[in-house]
């Protein structure tokens, strides 16, 4: 699979093209919007997501409900888009010397981007820059998800911790389910319910005592999100080069988003403390069931390939770079001392970039899973799983 989006924050609409998707799968605009409307959520989001309701138009590659096999080309129209035509028209006329921005802040992408390119107006960099990017990506990530689905494979996530406001119980929860002692399905269905993405609710209060905080001080908050995937078979990605290693891939789709500083799969680095027989899973078998462990620290990764555990990462999102209370910088158009721009913003993104974690996750997915098993047709994929699946029984 291939896909490349297009647009800036205040433009018409954001657009993605996803090429490779196996011809025969059903996908609806309400399955995509679905995606779309969990991303707008969380608590601690700005004015931007009561100006928004993002909505998938298809434009090409389905038809009658299903997939063609032809590229599928998605369009998400910026409400927001009214506001700014005349600053952001993309003929001669664009009212440029409106709204612009010359004092970057620190930790955004404006300084290092207007120098690269060029630019005197850092709203050049800020409208490609911005997280609204992640709308399309989710929207990808809706069609790829459909794929795995389709499959049997499936895509979890929950927050861990905002700030400092965490909830020991909730890092527990996915090991709970690995176990088979609670169900995925019903900690997903919690973290949809939750203002801040939480399984267990115990610590909502806190989280979000903790963004009022932030909000009420013009500063801004990260947090650490844990994602799933459950059901694969064992053997995407591979050990045989680094570019096809499943670790590799997924590590470099989480750190693609926006704000995100940190990866780990499994232990992660906590297993870098422990010694080795606390950080390697024993594999064990079983008639009908095939080989097994009893934990998984590995995260489902051994070699750079899925052994059939769940997949579990972690990932660490920095708090957003604009913040109310602006930090200090210099103006681009004198080299005067200032305080940093201020544009409209979220306090927090972290309930939200657990929704663009999936997204990502799934496009790396689905990725890996053509390649492995190849096909053009729906119907091909299935039976290659369900060969794989049994492949691995026997073993
Ligand atoms: C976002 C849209 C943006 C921001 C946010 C995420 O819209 P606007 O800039 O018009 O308020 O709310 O992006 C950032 C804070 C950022 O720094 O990238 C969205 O659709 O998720």
């Amino acid at each position: 699979i291939r896909y490349l989006t297009a647009g800036e924050s205040h433009g018409p609409a954001l657009t993605v093209i996803i090429e490779g998707i196996v011809a025969g799968l059903p996908i609806t605009t309400a399955y995509i919007n679905t995606q779309l409307a969990r991303r707008q959520k969380g608590y601690g989001r700005g004015g931007r997501m009561a100006i928004e309701k993002d909505q998938a138009t298809i434009l090409s590659g389905i038809r009658g409900g299903k997939t063609l096999g032809s590229p599928i080309s998605l369009q998400i129209e910026n409400r927001d888009w009214v506001n700014w035509q005349e600053i952001m028209s993309p003929h001669g006329d664009a009212r440029t010397e409106e709204r612009q921005v010359t004092c970057p802040r620190p930790g955004h992408a404006d300084l290092s981007g207007a120098i690269k390119y060029g630019h005197r107006d850092m709203r050049n960099i800020l409208e490609r820059s911005s997280a609204r990017e992640t709308a399309a990506r989710v929207a990808a990530g809706a069609v790829a998800r459909g794929l795995l689905e389709a499959v049997g494979i499936k895509i979890y996530s929950h927050v861990l911790s905002i700030g400092n406001a965490t909830n020991p119980k909730e890092a527990e929860l996915y090991k709970e389910a690995t176990a088979g002692r609670v169900s995925w399905q019903e900690l997903q269905d919690k973290a949809d319910a939750s203002q801040v993405h939480c399984s267990d609710s115990s610590a909502e209060a806190t989280m979000i005592a903790a963004i009022d905080k932030a909000k009420a001080e013009g500063d801004s908050l990260g947090g650490i999100i844990e994602i799933a995937a459950v059901g694969l078979p064992v053997g995407l990605g591979s050990y045989s080069h680094d570019d096809r290693r499943l670790d590799s891939q997924i590590a470099g789709a989480m750190m693609s988003i926006q704000a995100i500083k940190g990866v780990e799969i499994g232990l992660g680095f906590e297993s870098a403390r422990q010694i080795g027989s606390q950080v390697h899973d024993p594999i064990y078998h079983k008639e009908g069931k095939g080989y097994y462990r009893q934990t998984n620290r590995a995260g489902g990764i051994e070699g750079g390939m899925s052994n059939s555990e769940p997949i579990i990462i972690r990932i660490a999102m920095k708090p957003i770079p604009t913040l109310y209370q602006p930090l200090d910088t210099i103006d681009i158009t004198n080299r005067q001392p200032v305080k940093a721009s201020v544009e409209r913003s979220d306090t927090c993104a972290v309930p939200a970039a657990a929704i663009v974690a999936e997204a990502q996750l799934a496009l790396v997915l689905a990725q890996a899973l053509l390649t492995t098993t190849g096909g053009d047709r729906l119907e091909q994929i299935q039976e290659r799983v369900q060969q794989m699946h049994k492949d691995a029984n026997n073993f």
